[in-house]
Order: C-alpha cells, then sequence, then structure tokens
C-alpha cells in the first residue's frame, strides 16, 4: 500500500534534512573511525528508516517500489555507509521473508526488524559460490524434529550486527543442483553459529562484512521460509531483483552528490584567470554525468512504477542495475578528474566516494551477471514469441 502524497512528501523532506544536516557533517569521522555513532543508529529508528520496505500491517512504512527508489535517490547524497545500516533490514534481509515467509514467521520477526531492534542478513555468497548461487555448498541435513547446517557463508553485509539470517542451504545432496536449496531464518547466538573477523574492504568503511560459519549448528523445522524446502533459489532471486533496483536508485543519489559537489568546485576553482567551469573540456565532463545520471534516474522510476503494476521486471531491474553502477563509477571518475589534485586527496572526500562506488558494480551480481541475464531473456522471450 503506498502513502498519501502529503504523508510520503514529508518523509522525503525529513530523510533530506536528516541526510544533510546530520549525516553528511559526520562524513569524514565515519570514514576515519571506520564506525557510524551509535545516535545516528538510534535517530534512523526514530525516522523509521530500518522499516521503510516492510508492509504497515508488520510496523513498517510499507513504501512500494516507487516511494522507496524515491527515497533511495536521497540516502544516495551521503556515504553509503549510512545506507548500509539500514539496508538490510529494507532489502535482501527482509525481502525472503515479506515475499515468502509464513504469517507465523512474518509476525515473529518483522516488527522488530521494521523498528530496527534487530538487524538481518543475506547469507547466499560462499567461499566457492558467489555469481553461481546455484553451486552452494552449505548443506541443511534433516535430523528428528529440526535441521543441521553446516558451511561457510562469505562476505556477508550487517552480519556482525545481525539478529536473523536468511540462510541459503542444500537439503538434498542429490537431485536438481537448484532444486535443493532452501532458505532458513536463523537466530543469531545459536550453538554452531559462529562469525569470522571483520572484513577490511577497499572503501565503504563504517559499513562491515564477515564470514558466518555453520558447524552442526542445529535449527527447529519452523526456520525453514515459507515452509517449503526447495524453494530458497527462486527466493533469492526475487529478493535480487527487487534489491537490484533500490541499488540502482541509491548509485543515482550517489552520481547526484558527486555533480553537485564537481560542480560547486569548478565554479570556484580559478585556473588561467578564470573559473574552471567556464572550461568547454570541463563542461563537457559535467554533461556527460548529468545527462547520464539523469537516464539512470528516468529508468529506475520507469522500472520501480512497473514493479508496482507487477509487472515482471528481471531484464529491466538488471539493465538499472548494470547501468546505474556503472555510470556512478564513470561519474566518479570525472569527479577526481574535474577536482585535480584535490581530488586525490582525502580531505575533500571525492577520492573516498570513488573507491566507494566501486563495490556497486560488484555486489548484488556483476556487470557480467547483469550482461547474462539481460542477453538471456532477451533470447528466452524471442524463442517464446517465434
Ligand atoms: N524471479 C522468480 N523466479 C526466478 C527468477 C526471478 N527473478 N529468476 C529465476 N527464477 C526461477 C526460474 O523461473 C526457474 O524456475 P523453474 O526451475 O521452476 O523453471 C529457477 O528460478 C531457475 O532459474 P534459471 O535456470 O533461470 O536460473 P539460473 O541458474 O540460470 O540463474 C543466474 C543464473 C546467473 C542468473 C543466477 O545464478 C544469478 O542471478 N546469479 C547472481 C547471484 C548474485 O547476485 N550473487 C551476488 C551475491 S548475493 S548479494
Amino acid at each position: 500500500m503506498a502513502l498519501d502524497a502529503d504523508t510520503f512528501d514529508q518523509l522525503l523532506r525529513t530523510v533530506r534534512r536528516f541526510v544533510k544536516e546530520r549525516l553528511v557533517p559526520m562524513e569524514g569521522d565515519v570514514a576515519r573511525n571506520d564506525r557510524i555513532p551509535d545516535e545516528i543508529r538510534r535517530e534512523m529508528r526514530d525516522l523509521g528508516l530500518f522499516g521503510l520496505s516492510i508492509p504497515v500491517e508488520f510496523g513498517g512504512l510499507g513504501l512500494n517500489m516507487e516511494e522507496e527508489v524515491r527515497v533511495a535517490f536521497e540516502l544516495g547524497l551521503t556515504s553509503p555507509a549510512f545506507r548500509s545500516v539500514i539496508g538490510t533490514n529494507n532489502g535482501i534481509g527482509s525481502q525472503g521473508l515479506v515475499m515468502d515467509g509464513t504469517e507465523a514467521q512474518k509476525a515473529a520477526y518483522l516488527p522488530r526488524l521494521a523498528t530496527g531492534e534487530i538487524i538481518s542478513s543475506f547469507a547466499l555468497t560462499e567461499p566457492e559460490a558467489g555469481s553461481d548461487a546455484s553451486s552452494i555448498r552449505t548443506t541443511a541435513r534433516r535430523d528428528g524434529d529440526g535441521y543441521v547446517l553446516n558451511g561457510t557463508k562469505r562476505f556477508i553485509t550487517n552480519a556482525p550486527y545481525a539478529g536473523l539470517f536468511t540462510v541459503f542451504a542444500r537439503t538434498e545432496t542429490e537431485g536438481k543442483p537448484k532444486g535443493s536449496v532452501t532458505a532458513f531464518l536463523v537466530e543469531a547466538g545459536l550453538p554452531g553459529l559462529s562469525l569470522g573477523k571483520i572484513d577490511k574492504k577497499m572503501g565503504q568503511a563504517g559499513s562491515h562484512t564477515c564470514d558466518v560459519i555453520f558447524e552442526n549448528c542445529r535449527v527447529p523445522a519452523s526456520a525453514v521460509l515459507g515452509d517449503k524446502e526447495g524453494q530458497g533459489f527462486k527466493t533469492a532471486m526475487k529478493v535480487l531483483d527487487r534489491g537490484r533496483l533500490h541499488i540502482s536508485a541509491f548509485c543515482v543519489g550517489v552520481a547526484e552528490r558527486l555533480i553537485a559537489d564537481s560542480l560547486a568546485y569548478a565554479m570556484q576553482r580559478r585556473q588561467f584567470g578564470q573559473p574552471i567551469a567556464e572550461f568547454q573540456l570541463i563542461q563537457a565532463m559535467l554533461a556527460d554525468s548529468r545527462a547520464e545520471s539523469y537516464a539512470a534516474r528516468c529508468m529506475v522510476l520507469e522500472t520501480a512504477r512497473a514493479k508496482d503494476r507487477e509487472e515482471n521486471v528481471s531484464t529491466e531491474a538488471a539493465c538499472c542495475k548494470m547501468f546505474a553502477s556503472e555510470m556512478v563509477g564513470r561519474v566518479a571518475d570525472r569527479a577526481v578528474q574535474i577536482h585535480g589534485g584535490a581530488g586525490y586527496m582525502e580531505e575533500y572526500g571525492i577520492e573516498r566516494a570513488y573507491r566507494d562506488v566501486r563495490l556497486f558494480r560488484i555486489y548484488e551480481g556483476t556487470t557480467q551477471i547483469q550482461q547474462i541475464l539481460i542477453a538471456r531473456n532477451m533470447i528466452r522471450e524471442a524463442a517464446a514469441a517465434a
């Protein structure tokens, strides 16, 4: 259910003010300390930001996809580490439950996810399975009235803080690889569940990932998402379709911030007796960045509206993810160039953004995976129409 226009406008204005007044001034500190202050987490809870996409009946704001991407545009105007705090509860960490959970599972977890009382993580990737999601090796062996999990999950965002994991594991060793993947709702703190040390990353300081290790970790049968074995691969694909659209919107926001910073710098930085913004070679970079980010914004909005009409947007979400994440990479590269030497120095924050945005072309499906998905769907549609 979508919000009424006034309430939604007020939400957007509140998020915009929070980003500008609270988050932007803290960007440098968060990067230096590799930590989001607790008071910011609290303020995010008070604003309801953990439950943007969680249905109203479970205590969230119940935004539709168009509303969600418009909030993501705003959140993109500051460091990605801030979005990461609320990213998994609104996205890959909760959406499997929203889409495929039983009523009892939703009632047990969604209200606490919506308030940010617990953090959720999406545990799909493994040391030997990333792009090839159906080749996961983590096993869930049926044992009496439960299952026993064994395996390692890798690079799991927010795992150090998670109270709930959506874990993808193989319930049969024989049979179709995709058909044997089952999603489990696993609570942190169970015996046999442990965490690796926090990964050191290229960028996005303040956002943390680590391994999640299962060694004979026993979960009850009620932990099977949707109470149905063998549905995990489809759940993961549906969650990723949605997640990719959210990430695309976020890329647009980050690009718009970089363009605003580049323009402001170009208008005040003087060389050869005039602001560098007067030079056509600088203008070309600004114009290319503006046109490309505008194109991505339009794609994202159009696809979000189609998703709200319940159309299948797998291909379009992949197009958005591919284009928007590559676009923000080019925009960040030009931002460094426009800033010149200052763009390479830590204090201006541009080199940090350049490193931060590199991840967007990799996670929730690399650019190459999006290309494969798009082309494969084109071929399938053409074959079906023939
Ligand atoms: N929505 C709903 N169902 C979907 C779906 C979607 N978006 N995509 C696939 N499915 C279903 C298919 O309908 C099919 O069902 P049936 O077996 O009933 O016909 C089943 O899932 C298998 O689909 P398919 O054969 O198309 O899957 P593939 O193994 O070929 O998928 C790719 C390959 C590469 C597309 C997939 O493994 C993928 O997206 N990998 C990237 C994973 C990723 O993003 N990793 C990053 C880490 S997670 S943050």
